[in-house]
């Protein structure tokens, strides 16, 4: 079979003093950390649109990165190439998963009897591959923003027809995803949302959002899907609001349409940035609600207000990160990396390095988030800052029996009360340097 990546090795893990560029400098997918592997805690996926697909292309130009792996874009031909070539990365990557849209795999046909014959074409040679490597699918889910046909919405369409389309596409990726036994299935709203309050009825597409994931619902358990459900929160772009705007939105519209159970949050870290969060604040979020589901694995840039999807560098961010994740004991989901090389980055050496770098990053995180957790000085901090609710009063008022009248009588008896103990941010932060950097 044909190399698509001859100039890329496999990638082994040669440790921080490495000069190799094609070697891992941190991630040793066997290494025991936290009581568990890394691959195990990390379960890192390929997302086909990416690395198969994206060219580089911008609003002021074309790619500049050629997908084409030697065949004509717009055939099954190519599409079967992008899963050999495809396979051929992550297993020259150790990448264990994937992730993918229904318009990544197969070019759209004029009829979704078309386009679902392709489809079933495709994932039965996906499949294949999947046997013969043991890579396995992270998450499936249905392209309903790139189409012309979904400008104002899938779910929050004013079309009934562009409706009952959206309903056809969720109802073949769910038939993909359990076919090739997908852990999750991913709303990302991409369109659902609003330009202008002046042409919209907010309610009414809300109402109509949510009665499609609850159709999904149905029709998935009804197929014996029985992985999560996930929304991708994202405030903005390509719409100015999206309904999923963060966690905190998401995770209350579920609770208002009762999909809370069927539903968990796959949090995008440049999506949390250009929410104006951090990527620790929604996976915070998530996880306190019981709703950390996966991870979309990349970083924004701070200087820039859009999602530029990049490969993950920031230690400090994935550092906080995987201290969420070890907190809440793991995700069911794994870290699929929606993240795209720069445009002027456009060799297929750059796609390998790209991976190693977001790999690495995670892995250090995962290590330097174990060593804060191991150190203990943070969370014995936090846990002594609110020592003053042990108390017996303090235990009443947590367990909801204490009144405000009886409150407000112990406050008149104790007069004014002391300033409550510093946040000592700063020394925080030092201890944080410390753990990190030794
Ligand atoms: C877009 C985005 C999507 C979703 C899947 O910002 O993140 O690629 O991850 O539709
Ligand atoms: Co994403």
């Amino acid at each position: 079979m044909a190399e698509y990546f001859p100039s890329v090795p496999e990638i082994a893990y040669e440790g921080s003093k490495s000069t190799n560029p094609f070697a891992f400098k941190y991630y040793n997918a066997d290494q025991i950390v936290a009581g568990k592997k890394m691959k195990e805690h990390l379960p890192f996926a390929l997302a086909w649109w990416h690395a198969l697909g994206a060219t580089g292309t911008d609003m002021f130009g074309p790619g500049t990165a050629d997908k084409s792996f030697g065949k004509t874009v717009g055939t099954m031909e190519h599409a079967r190439a992008k899963v050999d070539a495809g396979f051929e990365l992550m297993q020259k990557l150790g990448i264990g998963y994937f992730c993918f849209h229904d318009v990544d795999l197969v070019p759209e046909a004029d009829t979704i009897g078309e386009t679902n014959k392709r489809l079933d074409e495709i994932t039965d040679y996906m499949l294949k591959k999947m046997e013969e490597t043991g890579i396995r699918c992270l998450w499936g889910t249905a392209n309903m923003f790139s189409n012309a046909r979904f400008m104002n919405g899938a779910g929050s369409t004013n079309s009934v027809d562009v409706y009952c389309h959206a309903a056809a596409q969720i109802k073949k990726a769910l038939d993909m995803t359990v076919k090739l036994g997908g852990r999750g299935y991913v709303f990302w709203g991409g369109r659902e949302g609003y330009e202008s309050l002046l042409n919209t009825d907010m309610k009414f597409e809300l109402d109509n959002i949510a009665r499609l994931m609850k159709m999904a619902v149905d029709y998935g358990r009804s197929i014996g899907f029985k992985g999560d459900f996930l929304i991708e929160p994202k405030p903005k772009e390509p719409m100015k609001h999206q309904y999923d705007f963060d966690a905190a939105t998401a995770i209350g519209f579920l609770k208002e349409y009762g999909l809370d159970k069927d539903f968990k949050m796959n949090i995008e870290a440049n999506h949390a940035t250009l929410a104006g969060h951090t990527f620790q604040h929604d996976l915070r979020i998530s996880a306190i609600n019981g709703m950390l589901g996966s991870i979309d694995a990349n970083q924004g840039d701070y200087l820039i207000g859009w999602d530029t999807d990049e490969f993950p560098f920031n230690v400090y961010e994935t550092t906080l990160a995987m201290y969420e994740v070890l907190k809440a004991g793991g995700i069911p989901g794994g870290f699929n990396f929606d993240a795209k090389n720069r445009r002027s980055a456009y060799t297929p050496e750059d796609i390998a390095h790209a991976f190693i770098l977001g790999m690495d990053t995670f892995a250090l995180g995962l290590l330097r988030a174990a060593a804060i957790i191991e150190d203990g000085r943070i969370d014995q901090f936090v846990k002594d800052r609110y020592a003053s609710f042990e108390t017996e009063l303090g235990q009443k008022i947590r367990s909801g029996k204490a009144t405000l009248a009886e409150l407000a009588a112990v406050a008149e008896k104790n007069g004014a009360p002391a300033l409550p103990g510093s946040g000592r941010q700063e020394y925080l932060e030092s201890v944080l340097n410390s753990v990190m950097f030794g």
